[in-house]
Order: structure tokens, then sequence, then C-alpha cells
């Protein structure tokens, strides 16, 4: 197998969910060689598509990762899964792959993920392969497929191979590049062999030919000036000018088949090999200098050794692999680096290439290649491992924040630790899935991608554990706060026996800037409180704070003045003064006009046009305040808005009904704003039925 940078090359192949992506890379490792009978999605046992959830639902899930050896190199793809709700797989393949292998159903043609795949793909300036797939089935279309990928990403595709016939009439695919058809094989587990091209297919070919050569002669005046003079480009120079074209992202090169049929993957995958970018030749890779400073790297394997872990993988049979993409040296067994992230030494065991889920231990891997570290404990996804002096650590992966979240506990109490631990688990996995214990809530918060996705987290959890969770709308975390300025007095006395408690307070509450939080003014003249009685005071405002008198939430914003007070010289106590305290802030804020304060959310909404009407009047009733709309291309527009989180608990699994599942949207925190009327004294029941609540289950 191929051991040196040059001959290493890394596609990812992704589009949207079901357009045959699996199948058709099942079928380019058995034309390639790499295996020797292709399966199929029904049978289950693709070498992509592998986990027990892979199989049970006939989706990807996961990344994964295989190679085939073909002419001299080694050509390695990531399969990635087309569903949303596993978009942190996708996003990281691309990261790691040096060119993109992209699916378009003929039917179907280009759909939303695809939409949203592409434009990420722009933004990483990675070059494309269009495959138009399952030219097999009915109504299927080559030449609309990609009139709609050019009307909707604005670039001209050019066919690399075309259909012969379509559908029910579909009977394999001509390589235009090298002049010759493939017919589909009788069944789907025999080779494509090349045979001549047939004579009614002739004019077709020779038009898709001089498309050919114009592409591969623009932006270069030697070639262009040849083709103009001669009317033809040799095979040779078509691809020299391909490739250039191709790296630069001039030229997107398109191709037909049928992967179920193992029809169109012979010339695929002479394609790949020819103009894939070897990974020295690409961009500088970003990195952080140790002392945090910007600079890039270059995939060299003639440096010492750094490598990316783009991904972790708790297996039940293989137990903890680590996926690394190398960009400088090698990565050896008992090779020592360094984890950038803390220092620590991470000593190398034994190193592993991937076919699917079998494990093919190697000698190295160098520069450029992807591959797998078996049970490195220490290791995460995004560390860098470096055997550098001084040692740089690449960008961490930027995924979209989860936006469907949820409260979790675990139905019998005693087992919370152990929920805790495994959604911990499944986050490391999975960074688009996190797990956080809100304070103000005192829940924990599970929050994911989608419903999909976490649903499959949970039963793998209870498969496993076989622990019991139960799952809710979170709680939001209101706020108070005052509007007014306002004071009270309050005296704290008791007579109990002996000894007695004895504290007076006078406070001056007003409001402050949001975000400021707690303030403390201390405006005692003379000697009426002790000082030693001062941090008293101070821990009954902040606990009075903690519970504020409207219903029950966290107060913020208050300033609070001390103006007067008593002391007694023999009853007076730091316990007396914090007892006082939280009663004069009480009664205070009582005075000062409180408010409910609820948390607003910045919104980016992305739809396709047809249901930009539905999504936005469905905004207004949820609060919402649009503040701008943006065409993106491709028939998607982005809304900007703002809205009250208490609208958007269940906005995921809305705004997918609404939009048959091709919605999505962005959400973070931006303030927290008043409410008043209905709207606040709903709340304020609510709270009152939770306190009964959990005073009855106490
Ligand atoms: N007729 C026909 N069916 C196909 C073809 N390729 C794939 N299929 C079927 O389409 C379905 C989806 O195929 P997959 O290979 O799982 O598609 P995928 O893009 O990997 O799907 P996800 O990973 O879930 O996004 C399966 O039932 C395949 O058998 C094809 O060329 N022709
Ligand atoms: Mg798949």
């Amino acid at each position: 197998m191929a051991n040196s940078t040059d001959l290493i090359r890394n596609v990812a192949i992704a589009g949207h969910g079901g357009t045959g992506k699996t199948t058709l890379l099942e079928h380019l490792l058995f034309q390639g060689g790499a295996i020797a009978k292709p399966e199929t999605i029904e049978s289950g046992r693709t070498v992509s598509d592998y986990g027990d959830e892979e199989i049970a639902r006939k989706i990807s899930i996961h990344a994964s990762l295989s190679h085939v050896a073909y002419k001299d190199l080694k050509i390695n793809f990531l399969d990635t899964p087309g569903s949303s709700d596993f978009v942190g797989d996708v996003i990281l393949a691309f990261r790691a792959c040096e060119a993109a292998l992209v699916l378009v159903d003929a039917k179907a043609g280009v759909q939303i993920e695809t939409i949203k795949l592409w434009r990420n793909l722009d933004g990483r300036k990675k070059p494309r392969l269009v495959f138009v797939s399952k030219l097999d089935e009915e109504r299927a279309s080559f030449d609309g497929a990609l009139a709609d990928v050019k009307g909707k990403f604005k670039v001209n595709p050019v066919a690399i191979t075309i259909p012969m016939g379509e559908a029910a009439s579909f009977r394999g695919v001509i390589d235009v590049l090298n002049n010759v058809a493939y017919s589909a094989p009788a069944s789907h587990d025999q080779r494509e062999a090349p045979g001549p091209v047939p004579a009614d297919m002739a004019a077709a070919v020779a038009e898709c030919r001089s498309k050919l050569f114009e592409a591969a002669a623009e932006g270069d005046d030697g070639l262009m000036e040849k083709y103009l003079g001669e009317g033809e480009l040799s095979q040779e120079e078509t691809l020299k000018g391909l490739k250039e074209a191709f790296a630069a992202g001039r030229v997107f090169p398109a191709f037909a088949g049928s992967a179920l049929r193992n029809s169109g993957t012979a010339a695929l995958l002479d394609f790949i090999a020819s103009i894939a970018p070897n990974p020295a030749f690409l961009a500088p890779e970003p990195v952080f200098e140790h002392e945090g400073q910007l600079s890039s790297v270059t995939v060299d394997p003639s440096k010492p050794a750094a490598a990316l872990v783009i991904k972790t993988q708790i297996d039940q049979f293989s137990g903890r692999l680590s996926y690394v993409k190398v960009f400088t040296g090698k990565l050896a067994p008992d090779l020592e680096l360094i984890n950038v992230r803390d220092g620590r030494k991470e000593k190398l065991g034994k190193v592993y290439t991937l076919q699917g889920k079998k494990l093919e231990e190697v000698k190295e891997l160098v520069a450029g290649d992807i591959g797998v570290l078996a049970k490195a404990m220490d290791l995460k996804t995004n560390d860098t491992i470096s055997a550098f002096d001084k040692p740089f650590f690449f960008h961490k992966l930027r995924l979209p924040t989860p936006v469907h979240t949820l409260a979790i506990a675990a139905v019998n109490k005693k087992e919370e630790d152990k929920l805790n631990e495994n959604l911990v688990k499944a986050a490391e996995e999975d960074l688009t899935f996190q797990v956080t214990f809100n304070i103000e809530t005192k829940e924990t918060v599970i929050a994911g991608t989608g419903e999909l996705q976490i649903n499959m987290i949970l039963e793998r959890i209870k498969a496993a554990t076989k622990i019991q969770a139960e799952t809710r709308v979170p709680r939001v975390a209101y706020r108070e706060t005052i509007t007014k300025k306002a004071s009270a007095e309050y005296t704290h006395k008791k007579q109990t026996g002996g000894h007695g408690q004895y504290a007076k307070v006078v406070f001056d509450v007003e409001p402050v800037e949001r975000g400021a939080g707690y303030k403390f003014d201390n405006k005692l003249f003379g000697q009426s409180v002790s000082k030693g009685f001062i941090p008293g005071i101070e821990k009954g405002i902040r606990q009075a704070m903690e519970m504020g008198v409207v219903a029950g939430y966290p107060v913020v914003d208050v300033k609070t003045s001390i103006t007067d007070g008593k002391e007694h010289p023999v009853d007076s106590s730091e316990m007396a003064f914090k007892i006082a305290s939280r009663g004069a802030f009480r009664e205070a804020t009582k005075n000062a006009a409180p408010v409910l304060l609820e948390p607003i959310m910045n919104l980016k909404v992305f739809v396709e046009e047809k249901n930009l009407g539905d999504v936005m009047s469905d905004l207004s009733g949820r609060r919402g305040r649009i503040s701008g709309q943006n065409p993106l291309g491709g028939g998607i527009v982005e809304i900007d808005a703002q809205a009250p989180q208490a609208e958007l608990l269940r906005y995921a699994i809305d705004l997918r009904s609404m939009t048959s599942g091709t919605g999505s949207f962005e959400v973070d925190f931006d303030h927290y704003s008043p409410i008043t009327g209905k709207i606040a004294d709903d709340v304020v029941k609510a709270a009152a039925a939770f306190r009964v609540h959990v005073e009855e289950e106490e």
C-alpha cells in the first residue's frame, strides 16, 4: 500500500440522505479490488454502515473510513451521513479531506442538505466532484440533475461520464474523457469493463468532449491556443487542464451512474485517481503557535510528526478509536509525542488504517494520511499530538451549536451519576451533543442537533446500561429584577430563654444596568451597626437574591444600600443581621415594582423560499422580532430574528414539521428582557405549581 504523501488521496463522500453514498462507496471499493464482493444496504453488510443502528435503520449515522489501493495510490474515503442530525461527522470529514464527492439523486435533483453542505464546502474552498446517482430509477434525468446543480450553485458542471439511456432503459455509462463505454454489468457483483462507444451515442459524446476541452483549456493560455487551433486536446492535456481548474474550484466534474448496479464506478475511480489533490499541494492549514500566535502548516512528511484527532469512537469491540489526520512527519508504533492540550506524553501503540470496522495494522501513517490509533485513552477529538520541540496546535473543528435541548433525569434517582457519566461519554464521541448542568433551573440539560440524534444516544445508553431516563422540555431560566427605587426596614428580634437575637437594617434598593448583577453600598453614618456585621448583611442580601419575590427566580441587577440600622450590645450577631437583611431586601424589592426577566435569543433560521411565509408568521406568533432576511442562493433564505427562549423550546421539532424537514436554525443567548401581563402571570402560576410539586416529592 502506498506509503508516501504524494500517493495519498482523501475524498469525503457527501450529499442529502439516501442519495446512495454508502452504496456507491461499496461498489467503488469493489471495483477497485479492495473487497471481493459488494453488499447492499438491504443486506446490512456494507463496509461503511456497520454500526447496529445503521444496519437497523438502513441509514449512515457516523463518518466511516475505508480505502482502496488504485494504481500506486491509497485513496481514503470518508463516507458521511446525509441526515442533518449527524452533520458533525460530515464536517469533520470535510476538514480531513482534500476533495469531496457530492451525490445528487437523478430524479430528486439537488436537495436541501446538499445545498447546506455545498455552502460549507464553498467556505472551505474544497474542490468537488458531482455524481448523479440512481439513473436506473424511474423519472431519472442526468441533464435535469446537472441543470439543477447549475441553477442552484451557479457553477458549471462538466460531464466526464454520461449515461446510456435513463430509468428503465439505462444500460451503462460512457467515459467521455477516454472515449470508452461501460455497459452496466449483468449483476452488481461483476466488475465494469470498457468497450467501444455505440454508434448512436457518437454525436452526444463529441459534444461533451468539446465542452470538456473548453473547460480544460480555460485559464491556461497554452492549452486554449492549442484547442482553438486543432479543435482537440490530448487526454493528458485535458487532464492537466482539468486538474488545475478542479483544484482552483473552477471546474466541477460530473459523473453518471447507478451504484446499485455497479455502473459508473470504473471511470469515477479512475478519474478520482487522476485528479484528486496530493495533500501536500494544498493550502496551508492554519494553526496556533504555542504562544497563541496564528501561523500555518502545510502537509509535509519531512518535518517532525504532528496530527489532529478528528474523531473519537468508543466501539463495543475495538474499544476507544481515535481517528487522526497526519499533517507532518509520520506516526509509527512506540513514537513518543506530546498532547498539546495538556502537555502530557502520548506514547503511541500500534497504528491502523480502517476498512469500515476492520482495523488493519500498518507500519506507519505518513503526512497526509488518515488512520486510527487504538486505546489511546487520553486522546480527545480536536487534540493535536506533536513531536515538535515547540508544538503548535490545530484549530478546533467548528460545529453547529446544538439547538434541540431537553432536561433529563434518571427515573431511579440512584442511577443519576451513572446516567451522567454515560451522557458525558456520548458527548465525547459526538461533539454536536452536549451535557450541562443548569444551576439556575437545577436541571441536567442535554442538547443536540435533532430528535433523531438525541433519541439514538439515549437508546444506546439504555441498551448498554439498562438505565431508564426521563426527558422533558427544559425549564426556562427566568430571572427577576426591580424597576424603581424603593426602601424598607426590617427588624429581626427573638427572645428565647437567655440569649436573644436582635438586628435592624434599613435598605434602599435601586435598579442598575442589565448584567451588573449584585451591587452593595454601605451608606451608614456613625456606628449604628458595627463593621463586623457587614459581611453578614451582604450574605443575607445574596441569599435573598437567590429567590425573588415574584416567582422565586434569582434576582439580578439590583443595587442595595444600607442607610441605617441598629444593634444590641449582647443579642446582635452575624446570623441576626443576615436574617434581618434577607427580610429587608425582600420587603424593599416588593416595594420596587419587581418584574420577571426572560432570556431572549438570537435566531438564524434557514428555510426554502416556499416556506418563508409560514416560518415568518410562525415566528411572529412566538413573539419573535424579525430583523432581516437574506437570500443565500440555492433557493434558501436566512431569516434573522430575536425571540424569547420560552417560545423556542420545541422549535427544532416544530420548524422541521413546518418545513417537511428542510428548515434549520442556529440559536444563541442574547439578553434578558422584562415580561409583564398575562405572560408573566402564567410564569408565576407555573412556578408556584412547581414549588408545590417539589415539596410534595420531598
Ligand atoms: N435504484 C437504485 N437504488 C439505489 C442506488 N444507490 C442506492 N440505492 C438505494 O437507495 C437507498 C439508500 O442508499 P444508501 O447507499 O444508504 O444512501 P446514503 O446516501 O448512503 O444514505 P445516508 O447515508 O443515510 O444518507 C438504499 O435502499 C439503496 O439500496 C442506485 O443506484 N439505484
Ligand atoms: Mg450512507
